[in-house]
């Protein structure tokens, strides 16, 4: 149990700043009292998240949406708060210059100037020490014969090829497939498969990101995970729940059976160590921000802590002995187990409140921001 314990306390999910904003859908954006005004009060939210989780000590900015003159004065912010920068998610997807594409726009202008904003996200991740770029490109096509698929192909692999050149040794990119949405038709990175693919000949700087709301309904996500994981190709998560689409609801919301299979497999496949980043990526449309995240945070812990559960000698003997009915028993028995004792016994002996939800609602911070924040911006989604 100790050793369980110990892997527990190790863990750490990013937050990303996008989830402090405010964001809606389509339909509508409702605002909510004391959202952040600029990207140093996101990192003051975030650090809420961390102080009262202890699990939580980095933060993913979005650029531009958290765009700042000084972006090693915006790290030194965030180590004061205790908690630093992490991945650099760049944005070629929100410029009406990217309505045929941004890395795959048959136009060569724009091409030029969508990998400029990545290379640019290669410095401010030298400004602000992060080692994480995250691509994700919205590039496709809405009908039959709108473009040449296979050049879109060529013209993304050159893009990446650009990026990853400008990598310093510490430094990766995650490149992010999306099953549709934006695009319709085509979508350039649709699948694990072609962002593997791209990842595979361009080499160990460049990996693939598994956000967990971009698959059909019904995909074995766990078997991408155990896949990628076995060929060195994992490089971290995009935690959310979907019932139906890209929902961006809190992770192990919707099936938390799921959350728990996947952390079975990162454990199962080496991939518990932080080279596999866990992160959120979330929007909380219609409930309070940062106990949002406070919440996603204990959904992936409690998911984390079965799957360290697991009696993987007794799963093992099952599965040797072709017994499939004791290897499920196994395998249930930890996802069945109220690991919430656990994780309040894991958090009292880190000297944090056992019940970091309370212990935020009973902290004031809501009613301090709500009183000195007015006029938050919008997260970027749904602006
Ligand atoms: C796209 O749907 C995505 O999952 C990418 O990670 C974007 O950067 C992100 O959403 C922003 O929420
Ligand atoms: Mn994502
Ligand atoms: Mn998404």
């Amino acid at each position: 149990m100790s050793d369980i314990k110990a892997a527990l306390r190790a863990q750490a999910i990013e937050t990303p700043s996008w989830a402090y904003g405010n964001s809606g859908t389509r339909f509508k954006v409702f605002a909510q009292r004391g959202v952040p005004r600029d990207p140093y009060e996101k990192l003051a939210d975030a650090a809420q998240v961390h102080a009262f989780t202890g699990a939580a000590p980095s933060v993913a900015l979005h650029i531009p949406w958290d765009k700042v003159d000084d972006y090693a004065d915006l790290a030194a912010h965030a180590s004061n708060l205790g908690v630093r920068i992490g991945a650099i998610n760049s944005n070629v997807f929100q410029d009406d210059d990217y309505m045929l594409g941004s890395v795959t726009n048959p136009d060569p202008r724009v091409r030029r100037k969508a990998t400029d904003h990545l290379l640019e996200c290669v410095d401010i991740m030298d400004a602000t020490g992060s080692d994480t770029l995250k691509l994700w490109f919205s590039d496709g096509t809405n009908y039959p014969g709108q473009d040449d698929i296979r050049a879109r192909q060529d013209r993304l692999a050159e893009a990446l090829a650009e990026v990853y050149d400008r990598l310093g040794d510490d430094q990766r990119f995650l490149l992010e497939y999306k099953l549709f949405e934006p695009a319709f038709y085509t979508t350039d990175v649709p699948d694990w498969g072609t962002a593997y693919a791209h990842c595979v000949k361009l080499g160990p700087k460049a990996q693939v990101v598994v956000d967990t709301g971009h698959h059909a309904p019904g995909t074995n996500i766990e078997f991408i995970v155990a896949f990628l994981l076995r060929e060195g190709k994992l490089g971290g998560f995009d935690f959310n729940s979907r019932f139906y689409a890209d929902d961006d609801l809190m992770a192990g919301a919707a099936d938390p059976f799921q959350l728990f299979r996947i952390m079975f497999e990162v454990i199962r496949g080496g991939g518990y160590t932080e080279d596999v980043a866990f992160m959120l990526d979330q929007c909380h449309n219609i409930e309070a921000k940062i106990p949002g995240q406070i919440r996603s945070v204990m959904n992936i812990q409690e998911a984390t802590a079965k799957a360290l559960l697991v009696d993987r000698e007794a799963l093992s003997a099952a599965q040797a002995a072709g017994d499939v009915l004791g290897a499920n028993a196994v395998f249930m028995d930890a996802y069945n187990t109220d690991v919430r004792p656990l994780l309040a016994e894991v958090r009292a002996e880190q000297g944090l409140d056992p019940d970091p939800m309370a212990a935020y609602a009973r902290s004031g911070y809501f009613e301090k921001i709500a009183a000195e924040r007015v006029g938050g911006t919008q997260a970027g989604w749904g602006a």
